[in-house]
C-alpha cells in the first residue's frame, strides 16, 4: 500500500525545466495526484478526480445515479446542501523545496473554499472565477504535505447572506430554486459561481461544488514573469508595432535580460534592472511583413508564438508564451440613414457576423473533454460561422475554448459572467467583481479571437422592460431603486470599462447585450438586439423580416433532440412529449405546448412521438433559417446574426442546433448553408419572387444563376439562366420575376422553384429553394428512395435519388453512430444526391441499413 503511495507521489508532474545544471531556472509543479473526498461530517475517504466536482466524484464512487437519466436530477438536490472536504498528499523535489519563492496557484476553486497546507489555512476564497495565489514558502515541507481543500455549500451561505439583505432583489427568472427544494430561495445573485448551474430555462439544476482548475505550485529565485500581454500598437502592410507589456515579480534588486522571442528568433532583447517586488516593463518590438488574422471565410489564420524570456547571467530562468494574431477588428458605430451603425471591423472590412451562442458544454465542466471542445468549435466552423458569444451565464471558457477559435477563425463577443439579475453592491462583493475581472481580462486578452467584452446578457433589459424598476419602485421605493441601479452603474459603466481599458487597451467595451432595449421601446436604430417576439410572443416567424435591428445578438426557437439521444435518458414510457420525464427535460415555462402550436401552423400533425421530434427539427431550422437569410439579405442595415443556441449542457428540448451527444439537428445543417460566403436567397415582396444574392467576399465574383421552376415529379416548366457578377461585400435583387406568371406554368401546391449560384469551376456557391405554399398545403407524393452505398470500415458514401420529391429527407443509419455530411435536405425528383457518412467505429458495408423520414410522410 506504501508503495503505491509513493509512486502516485512520484507521479504528480513536473513541468518547466528543473535539472540539476540550471539551478536558477523557475520550476512548476501540478497538484492533480492521490485526491480523496469526503462529505463533511462522514468519515470514510473516497477517490477523486482533480480538477473535477463533488457530482462527478460521487458519480465515479457509485453513491449517486447517472444526473441526466429521466427524474434523477431532482433526487440529487441534496448534495449542494453540504459540505465537502477534498485532500491530498505530495512530496517536493528538493530543488523546488529549496528556491526563495515558493507559491500555490489556484486556477478555480468552486466556490467557498478554505484552503489548509500542513494543518495551517493558507487561503479563503469565494469566487469561482478567480485565480488565487498564495506564498506557501513557510508552510511547505519536503515530505508529505498534506493540502486539505473544504467547500463550503454555496446554497447554506447563499441563505444566510438573503437572510441578512433588506432588500428585495428581482428574481432572477431562471434560478430554479424550487427544483432545489428552497421554494421562492433564489439565492444565485450572492454568489460568484456560474449563474447556470442554479438552473436555466434549457438546463439542469446542479449547484456544484469542487476544484474544477488546476493547482499548481510556482517556485523561484531571483525573478518570475507573473505575466505577458502581446500588445499589437500600430499595424501596416509593412510592419506590426506591438509592446510586450511584463509584470514582473522580482525576488530582488537584479539585472537581467528580457528576450522577446517569435518562436526560436530573437526578436528583441532588453537589459532591465529591477526592484524587489512586481515591477511593470514595456518593451517594444516589431513584426515585419506580418501575415494578417482573418475570421473564418475571410482568410487564414496565421499564429505568431511568441514568447518573453528572463535571463539572468546569461541562464534563462522564465519564459512565457503565447500563440498571437495580428489584426485590427473596430466596432463601428456611425451616423447613417438608419440612425447609428453596430458592425465590426476586420482589418478594414467591414464583416457581417455569423453565428451562434454559445454555453457550457456541460453542467459538470470537467466532463468536456478536449475533443468535445475540437467538436463544437470546429462544427461552427465547418457551419461557416465566424462568430461566437460567451453568454454571460455561464463561465469565462478555458484555454483550449480560445486557442481554437484563435486557430480557426471564429471572433469570439466575450460578456462578462452577468446575467438576467441584478446584485448585491456591498464593497466586498465590488471588489471581488473587480479583481475576477482583472483575472479574466489578463487571462484572455492575448487572443486574437476576442472581439469585444460586453458587460452582461440582459441586466438592463429585465431593469426596463421585464419591469423590475416599476415593481420595485411601487414596493420597496426610490432609496432602493437609487440604490440597485447604482449598482449596476458601478459595475457595467465603471468597473468593468476601467479593467478592459487598463489591462486591454483598445478591445471595444460594449455595457449590457442588448442595448437597444434600454429605452422604453425597443430601438431598430443602434446597437444589439434580442428578439423574442418570435418565441415567448408567439409572433410569427415572418416577423423576422421586420424586426430588423443592427446587430442581431439572439433570437431563437426550441426543437428536441434527435431520437438517440432522447433514448439515453428515457424509457420506452416515457415516449411522449408530455411525460413526466420529458416534460423535465424541458425547461422553458412555455416549452413543449409552443414548440407544437408553431407546428400545427405550418405541418400537418405527426402522428407518433419519433415523426414529432424530427418535425420539430425541421421547424426550428426552417424558421431559424428565415431569420437567418432575412437579416443578411438587409446588411445595409442589420451587420450581424447570432442565434440562440448553438449547444447543450445535458440532455434537453432547447434552443440548440447540436445536442448534447453532438448531434447536429436540422438548423445546423441549414446554417451551414444559409453562412456560405455566397447565399442565394429567393423571396416574396409584393407579388413578385426577387432572386437576392448576399456576398461576404472581399472581392467580385462572376457566377452563373440558375432558376428552374419544377414539380413534384421533376417535370421542368420553366428555367432562367444568367451570367452575373456577384458584387463584394454586398447584397442585392440579381433577378425579380411575378409570381403568379410561374403559378400560370405549374401548380403552386405542387411545385418549387430552384435557385442556384454555380462558380465558373462548376461548384455550387449557393443553392436554395422556394416554395410557394405552406408545407401543410403541399401536395406530396409517397417518395421512394433508392440508395447505393459505396466505401468501407468509417467511410462511406451514399448516393440517394428518389423520382418524387423527398422534402426533408432525414437519414438514420440504425444504431450506427456516425456524421452524416448532409441531412433533412430536399432530395429533388430525378436528381441524384451523393452525401458522406464518417464513423469512429469500423462498420461492415452489409450492416448498414437507411431509413428515412419526409414531410411527405405526415
Ligand atoms: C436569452 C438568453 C437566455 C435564455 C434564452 C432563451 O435571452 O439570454 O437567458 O436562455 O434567452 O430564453
Amino acid at each position: 500500500m506504501r508503495k503505491l503511495v509513493l509512486l502516485g507521489m512520484v507521479l504528480i508532474v513536473f513541468i518547466g525545466c528543473s535539472s540539476v545544471e540550471k539551478p536558477k531556472e523557475n520550476m512548476t509543479m501540478k497538484i492533480n495526484e492521490n485526491w480523496t473526498f469526503k462529505q463533511r461530517g462522514k468519515t470514510e475517504w473516497l477517490t477523486a478526480k482533480v480538477p473535477g466536482d463533488v457530482h462527478s466524484d460521487l458519480l465515479r464512487n457509485e453513491i449517486i445515479e447517472e444526473p441526466y437519466y429521466r427524474l434523477n436530477e431532482h433526487d440529487l438536490q441534496w448534495i449542494d446542501k453540504e459540505d465537502w472536504e477534498y485532500k491530498t498528499n505530495f512530496d517536493v523535489e528538493e530543488s523546488l523545496f529549496q528556491k526563495d519563492k515558493i507559491e500555490m496557484v489556484f486556477h478555480g476553486l468552486d466556490t467557498y473554499a478554505e484552503v489548509s497546507l500542513n494543518g495551517k489555512i493558507i487561503l479563503n476564497c469565494d469566487n469561482m472565477f478567480r485565480t488565487w495565489k498564495t506564498d506557501v514558502k513557510d508552510h511547505l515541507k519536503l515530505q508529505n504535505n498534506e493540502l486539505k481543500v473544504l467547500i463550503k455549500s454555496a446554497i447554506t451561505i447563499g441563505l444566510e447572506k438573503l437572510a441578512k439583505e433588506k432588500i428585495q432583489y428581482p428574481a432572477p427568472p431562471n434560478d430554479l430554486s424550487e427544483i432545489g427544494k428552497l421554494g421562492d430561495k433564489k439565492v444565485s445573485i450572492f454568489t460568484r459561481k456560474a449563474g447556470y448551474h442554479y438552473g436555466w430555462d434549457w438546463g439542469p439544476r446542479f449547484v456544484t461544488s469542487g476544484i474544477w482548475r488546476p493547482i499548481e505550485i510556482n517556485a523561484w529565485n531571483d525573478a518570475k514573469i507573473e505575466d505577458v500581454f502581446f500588445k499589437q500598437i500600430n499595424l501596416s502592410d509593412k510592419k506590426a508595432e506591438m509592446n510586450a507589456l511584463l509584470e514582473i515579480n522580482a525576488d530582488q534588486s537584479t539585472d537581467y535580460e528580457i528576450r522577446i522571442m517569435n518562436g526560436t528568433e530573437v526578436l528583441t532583447k532588453k537589459s532591465i534592472g529591477s526592484e524587489n517586488g512586481s515591477n511593470n516593463i514595456k518593451v517594444p518590438f516589431e513584426i515585419i511583413e506580418p501575415k494578417l488574422w482573418w475570421p473564418n471565410g475571410l482568410g487564414e489564420q496565421p499564429l505568431y508564438n511568441l514568447s518573453a524570456e528572463i535571463y539572468i547571467e546569461n541562464k534563462r530562468i522564465d519564459t512565457k508564451t503565447h500563440k498571437i494574431g495580428i489584426r485590427t477588428i473596430e466596432i463601428v458605430q456611425e451616423k447613417d440613414k438608419y440612425g447609428e451603425s453596430f458592425y465590426f471591423k476586420v482589418n478594414g472590412h467591414p464583416v457581417f457576423a455569423k453565428g451562434a451562442n454559445y454555453i457550457p458544454n456541460d453542467i459538470f465542466l470537467n466532463e468536456v473533454t478536449p475533443e468535445k471542445y475540437e467538436y463544437i468549435i470546429q462544427s461552427a466552423v465547418d457551419a461557416n460561422m465566424n462568430m461566437l458569444r460567451v453568454w454571460g451565464g455561464g463561465i469565462y471558457e478555458n484555454e483550449i475554448f480560445y486557442r481554437l477559435c484563435d486557430e480557426k477563425g471564429l471572433m469570439i463577443w466575450q460578456d462578462f459572467m452577468f446575467a438576467c439579475s441584478m446584485y448585491p453592491g456591498d464593497e466586498a462583493f465590488l471588489e471581488n467583481v473587480k479583481q475576477e475581472s482583472i483575472d479574466n481580462v489578463k487571462r484572455l486578452r492575448n487572443h486574437p479571437s476576442v472581439a469585444l467584452w460586453c458587460g452582461n446578457n440582459e441586466n438592463r433589459m429585465g431593469w426596463t422592460w421585464w419591469g423590475w424598476e416599476k415593481k420595485m419602485t411601487k414596493e420597496q421605493g426610490q432609496e432602493v431603486i437609487d440604490q440597485l441601479f447604482g449598482t449596476y452603474r458601478k459595475m457595467y459603466h465603471k468597473i468593468l470599462p476601467e479593467t478592459v481599458k487598463k489591462y486591454d487597451g483598445d478591445r471595444f467595451y460594449w455595457p449590457s447585450s442588448p442595448v437597444s432595449a434600454w429605452g422604453k421601446l425597443p430601438n431598430f436604430e443602434s446597437g444589439d438586439y434580442h428578439y423574442w417576439g418570435v418565441w415567448w410572443g408567439k409572433e410569427s416567424f415572418n416577423n423576422y423580416e421586420t424586426v430588423m435591428p443592427r446587430f442581431m445578438s439572439e433570437y431563437g426557437f426550441q426543437s428536441f433532440p434527435e431520437f438517440s439521444t432522447v433514448k439515453k435518458y428515457t424509457e420506452p414510457e416515457d415516449y411522449d412529449i408530455y411525460s413526466e420525464v420529458m416534460k423535465s427535460h424541458q425547461r422553458s415555462s412555455i416549452g413543449n405546448v409552443t414548440i407544437e402550436e408553431y407546428m400545427l401552423r405550418d405541418y400537418k400533425k405527426p402522428q407518433d412521438f419519433e415523426s414529432y421530434l424530427y418535425v420539430s427539427h425541421v421547424l426550428q431550422a426552417e424558421g431559424v433559417g428565415f431569420g437567418i437569410e432575412a437579416h443578411r439579405r438587409n446588411r445595409d442595415k442589420c451587420m450581424g446574426t447570432l442565434f440562440w443556441q448553438l449547444n447543450d449542457c445535458w440532455p434537453v428540448a432547447s434552443w440548440s442546433s447540436i445536442d448534447y451527444y453532438g448531434k447536429w439537428k436540422a438548423l445546423q445543417y441549414y446554417a451551414k448553408k444559409l453562412f456560405k460566403p455566397i447565399l442565394v436567397s429567393p423571396h416574396k415582396d409584393d407579388g413578385k419572387i426577387n432572386i437576392h444574392i448576399v456576398s461576404d467576399l472581399l472581392e467580385n465574383q462572376s457566377a452563373k444563376l440558375k432558376l428552374v421552376l419544377m414539380d413534384f415529379d421533376g417535370n421542368v416548366k420553366w428555367e432562367k439562366i444568367e451570367a452575373i457578377e456577384v458584387a463584394a461585400n454586398s447584397g442585392n435583387i440579381y433577378y425579380s420575376i411575378d409570381e403568379q406568371e410561374l403559378l400560370k406554368l405549374s401548380p403552386k401546391n405542387r411545385s418549387l422553384l430552384k435557385a442556384v449560384v454555380e462558380l465558373p469551376n462548376g461548384k455550387i456557391a449557393s443553392e436554395n429553394i422556394y416554395y410557394f405554399d405552406k408545407p401543410k398545403n403541399l401536395d406530396f407524393d409517397d417518395a421512394e428512395i433508392k440508395y447505393l452505398i459505396e466505401g468501407n470500415s468509417k467511410d462511406f458514401k451514399f448516393k440517394l435519388s428518389s423520382e418524387k420529391l423527398a422534402k426533408n429527407l432525414y437519414i438514420t443509419i440504425g444504431d450506427c453512430e456516425g456524421f452524416l455530411s448532409d441531412n433533412y435536405f430536399d432530395l429533388l425528383p430525378g436528381e441524384e444526391v451523393e452525401i458522406t457518412f464518417t464513423s469512429d467505429k469500423t462498420i461492415k458495408k452489409d450492416n448498414i441499413k437507411l431509413s428515412f423520414k419526409m414531410i411527405n410522410e405526415l
